[in-house]
């Protein structure tokens, strides 16, 4: 299991095959830039559910608040994973090879009542959203966390406020 830092990871980050890391990438990226300590795995809904099960069922005992999970295709990691702990889970569409993550975004977002997996954007944005969906999760209850979450949001009105058009 890759980890980040010392400190026990809050979150932890899943995709079903390293052909994902490209998009999950910006997850951990973003994670990392607010300074939460996280953990990265492969896991396969379809090529390794016993791993899967296990990952899901050992997480609150490990010290998970939030899983972010992305998959691509018939993209049934996040729902299995929802299946299997009450924690939240994130569900993260990647652009698939056919469909363009079209297949991905409705295998994710599509779950019976009950069993829930916040959806995020195909791609990029919504590795990058999931992991600030999680700090926004994890800063009800850490306020210096909630700081840095701001920090970040400042950072963003401050480079489309600096933004300018070319001159006709
Ligand atoms: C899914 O199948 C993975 O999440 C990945 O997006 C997709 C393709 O996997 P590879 O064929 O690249 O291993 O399980």
């Amino acid at each position: 299991m890759a980890t980040t830092s010392n400190s026990i990871p809050t979150v932890g980050v899943i995709m079903g095959s390293q052909s994902d890391w490209e998009t999950m990438r910006h997850t951990a990226e973003t994670l990392a830039e607010l300074g939460i300590p996280f953990e990265k795995k492969i896991v396969s809904a379809h090529r390794t559910p016993d791993r899967m099960v296990d990952y899901a069922r050992t997480a609150e005992e490990r010290g998970l608040k939030v899983i972010i999970a992305g998959a691509g295709g018939a993209a049934h990691l996040p729902g299995m994973t929802a299946a299997l702990t009450h924690l939240p889970i994130l569900g993260v569409p990647v652009s698939s090879r056919a469909l363009s993550g079209v297949d991905s975004l409705l295998s994710i977002v599509q779950m019976p009542a009950g069993i829930p997996t916040p959806t995020l954007a195909i791609g990029r944005a919504g590795a990058v959203n999931a992991a600030l969906s999680a700090a926004a999760i994890l800063a009800l209850s850490d306020s210096a966390l909630r700081t840095r979450l701001i920090a970040y949001r400042d950072g963003l009105k401050a480079k489309v406020e600096a933004m300018e058009l070319p001159e006709d």
